[in-house]
């Protein structure tokens, strides 16, 4: 009898997952899936040295799916212009003239908060939220900046993988793929106050030149604990 009922469960499981499989891949062999960025940061902000309170924001951004290596950053190397225009003024467009016009993949911006009718940062309790799609294989990453500093950006540097070993689609809590980068195009002031960081500056790329190579941050700044300030989710969408 205990062994019946184990038997049907299974069997129950294996045609639910099936069916959720079949369910999400068009007649072209595409799997669309939810990305949703929310910005989980104290509503309170965050303390500046002379206890200013800022809140933390993360800005329009850019993603791309791919399969086989995609460089649009290297640690221990110089920013490309485009990622520059991102990690210092939230600006993914030369990121994506990068992609046009050298690998044709899909790829697209995110710039406007869920509610919101104009493109903005995401403030705490902000929320992104786009559509990608991708074949079995594919990857994904996503470049966004730390809204209140001078160089700083969030990415997934290895992509996340949205198929599984057997080529089904997964969802779940990305959040702990990306990590904190300086991209060492401006030279840093202290978060959330400077007066050359984007919310701040006079106009675009201004402020000092680091001339530096991109480089992950110190383990020891608070920003680099993204569970704390953000979740990145990928949840499986129905058919196209
Ligand atoms: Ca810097
Ligand atoms: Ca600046």
């Amino acid at each position: 009898m205990q062994r019946t009922k184990l038997f049907v469960g299974l069997f129950v499981i294996a045609a639910l997952s099936g069916a959720q499989f079949n369910n999400s891949v068009n007649a072209n062999g595409d799997t669309k899936f939810n990305v949703r960025i929310e910005n989980i940061s104290s509503p309170e902000g965050q303390a500046a040295s002379d206890s200013t309170k800022w809140p933390f924001a993360l800005s329009p951004g850019m993603w791309v799916v791919y399969d086989k290596n995609l460089t649009l950053f290297k640690d221990g190397k110089p920013a490309a212009s485009g990622l520059e225009a991102q990690a210092e003024d939230g600006n993914p467009e030369g990121l994506i003239k990068m992609l046009e016009s050298e690998h044709h993949l899909g790829h697209g911006i995110f710039n406007t908060p869920l509610g919101a009718s104009n493109p903005a940062p995401i403030l705490p309790g902000g929320v992104y939220e786009f559509t990608v799609t991708a074949k079995r294989g594919m990857k994904l990453m996503i470049v966004t900046m730390f809204g209140q500093f001078n160089d700083w950006f969030y990415a997934n540097e290895k992509g996340i993988e949205l198929f599984d070993k057997n080529g089904r689609p997964v969802s779940g809590d990305f959040t702990s793929k990306f990590a904190l980068y300086d991209a060492g195009t401006e030279k840093n002031q202290e978060p959330g106050v400077g007066t050359d960081q984007a919310p701040r500056q006079k106009s675009a790329n201004t402020g000092e030149s680091e001339n530096g190579v991109v480089h992950k941050a110190k383990d020891s700044i608070f920003y680099t604990k993204t569970g704390q300030l953000f979740r990145v989710t990928v949840t499986v969408a129905d058919v196209m």
